[in-house]
């Protein structure tokens, strides 16, 4: 068979870089925009840059997005670059606009006018249900988002769901709810926990300050996840799937675990709480069910809670026993 071409949007960041591995494995041609900063960080892809084809390109910028599209001529196309922090949003909606929704906008703009046969990708959230009008939540489930990412991520489900209506072409939308990994960014609860207990457990920090406690996720382990987005490019025809592992569990839970699995007993000696860290309108519950990415695409999530902290946890102690500050 011919090798296929994959562009990749948002590489850099925690899943764009599992799934570039994922593809390259599979024999792919992996193309990728990357957005040009004054410090170049390729971070978590820099041991397999060599065998990626990098166009620079911004999702704000139609042009870029037209010329990478053009001369990767991908098959498929994997749109995960965003403005994907809840909180900043809030801070910079209409960035978040720009990037999050009007940015995939751009990118199947670009997909129809240079590659219209290619199968499009689009990083959907389960930030879209906010409010949530059911549980658990589905493919079914009403969208009430409760931030501007939200909003924005919306705008993009429905814009993805447009262009197949109106043009034929294969756009499927996952609808992914929380994953996690030792690549997931600094700011998000899961890496901040795990890191703040790693530098407590060697005794680089003495407490750790969150917001909401209560709130509770489904979160799964991002590498299941990418697997999934392949997947849902390889039907018949293109649908929407929710991605989740089916259990919810709280951030008080996620510390509570993550200190056990550092060793150190008692957690509630080292954590505060600061309202600074909630949110003018915040998601309290996600849960998913992901019977549809089942049935038709034969995917569920391999990786459970306890398993997902434990990872996270020993590849920070680590990185920080490595490292002296
Ligand atoms: P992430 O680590 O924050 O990565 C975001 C990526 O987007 C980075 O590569 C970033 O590049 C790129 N990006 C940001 N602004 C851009 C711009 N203006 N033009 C081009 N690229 C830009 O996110 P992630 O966790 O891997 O998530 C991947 C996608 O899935 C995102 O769309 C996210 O909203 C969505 N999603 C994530 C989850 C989850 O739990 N992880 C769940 C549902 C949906 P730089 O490195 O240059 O900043
Ligand atoms: O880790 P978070 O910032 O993730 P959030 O808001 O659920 O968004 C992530 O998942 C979405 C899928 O549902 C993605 F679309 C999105 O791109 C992103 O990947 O916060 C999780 C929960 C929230 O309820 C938040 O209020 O943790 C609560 N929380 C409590 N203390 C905190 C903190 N969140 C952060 N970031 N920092 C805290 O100190």
């Amino acid at each position: 068979m011919a090798t296929r071409t994959a562009l990749v949007t948002g590489v850099t960041g925690q899943d764009g870089s599992y799934l570039a591995e994922y593809l390259l494995k599979k024999g792919y041609h992996v193309a990728a925009v990357v957005r040009r900063l004054s410090t170049p960080a390729l971070g978590h892809i820099a041991h397999i840059v060599d065998q990626l084809t990098l166009f620079d390109g911004d999702l704000t910028d139609q042009s870029s997005l037209d010329h990478a599209v053009r001369k990767a001529a991908p098959d498929e196309v994997y749109n995960l670059g965003a403005q994907s922090f809840v909180q900043t949003s809030f801070a910079q909606p209409a960035l978040t606009g720009e990037v999050t929704a009007l940015g995939a906008l751009r990118l199947i703009q670009a997909v129809r006018t240079h590659a219209p046969g290619a199968r499009v990708y689009q990083a959907s959230s389960s930030e879209m249900f906010g409010k949530v009008e059911k549980e658990p939540q589905d493919e079914t489930t009403p969208f009430h988002p409760r931030s501007p990412y939200g909003v924005a991520k919306v705008y993009a489900f429905w814009a993805c769901v447009n262009y197949r209506e109106a043009y034929s072409m294969f756009i499927a939308n996952g609808i992914l709810f929380n994953h996690e990994s030792p690549r997931r960014g600094i700011e998000f609860v899961t890496r901040k926990i795990s890191d703040g207990v790693a530098r407590i457990a060697t005794r680089k920090a003495r407490t750790l300050t969150l917001g909401n406690l209560d709130a509770t996720r489904d979160w799964g382990y991002a590498p299941d996840y990418v697997d999934l987005m392949w997947r849902t490019l390889q039907t018949k025809t293109p649908g929407d799937y929710v991605g989740a592992t089916g259990e919810s569990h709280s951030v008080r839970e996620f510390v509570e675990a993550a200190f056990q699995e550092a060793g150190i007993e008692s957690w509630e000696k080292y954590v505060r709480t600061d309202e600074r860290y909630n949110r003018p309108a915040e998601v309290f519950n996600l849960r998913g069910d992901a019977a549809k990415a089942r049935r038709d695409l034969g995917w569920q999530a391999t990786t459970r809670f306890r398993e997902l902290v434990r990872i996270m946890v020993l590849a920070d102690l680590e990185r920080h026993r490595a490292r002296k500050s």
